[in-house]
């Protein structure tokens, strides 16, 4: 099923695993893909689809609070249910949180995230990100280049770039706030912003 790529990227996973970094959960559920689907998907990927693929992929099923360090490389990261903390940093990453609050920083790099449930954080990092913050009263940040931000059913902060400071790397962003009351900004260069209840992330 998996060629030697593949056994050496599962075997890395299994070593970050083995060294503490990642906490494991149970049951399944499904993000990104129909629910009749046998495996759960992220980003229309089962993890061995995502594996065979070239990404370094973290498969945590369940309602446990997982953390996940990922790599420069690019992260395939699912995790469920749970206050998830993610950290992917460089490569193209994509990563489902899952229910309940969770953290996620993309870093550099195209990522995208899906953040689920619950009251989530999520950093776009460098890069054109995309962003979907699901149900829960969400805060993001894109951060630089143009990025993509949709909002869920509640209120929402987005910010498309650092809140504080404009910098040339700031993108012209789209954002949606989707249901509830929103608060978005979009920062440097010339935004799309829209209060869009049909738009949900
Ligand atoms: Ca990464
Ligand atoms: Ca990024």
């Amino acid at each position: 099923m998996f060629t030697t790529h593949d056994v050496r990227t599962r075997h890395r996973a299994l070593v970050r695993l083995s060294a503490g970094l990642l906490l494991t959960g149970a049951a399944a559920t499904v993000c990104g893909s129909p629910a009749h689907s046998v495996a759960p998907t992220c980003g229309g990927l089962t993890e061995a689809q995502a594996a065979a693929a070239g990404y370094t992929t973290y498969y945590f099923p369940g309602a446990t609070a997982d953390v996940v360090v990922g790599g420069a490389a690019d992260d395939w990261v699912y995790t469920d249910g749970g206050a998830d903390n993610i950290s992917t940093f460089g490569g193209q990453d994509i990563i489902c949180a899952g229910g309940e609050g969770d953290f996620v920083d993309a870093g550099d790099n195209r990522d995208v995230v899906y953040a689920g449930g619950g009251d989530d954080t999520v950093y776009g990092g460098a890069a054109h990100d995309e962003i979907f913050l699901g149900d829960g009263s969400d805060y993001a940040r894109g951060y630089g280049a143009p990025d993509l931000i949709k909002g869920g059913r509640q209120s929402d902060t987005i910010f498309g770039d650092d809140p504080f400071v404009i910098a040339a790397t700031d993108g012209r962003d789209t954002l949606f706030g989707g249901g509830g009351s929103d608060n978005i900004h979009g920062g440097g260069k010339a935004d799309t912003i829209r209060g869009n209840g049909n738009a949900y992330g």
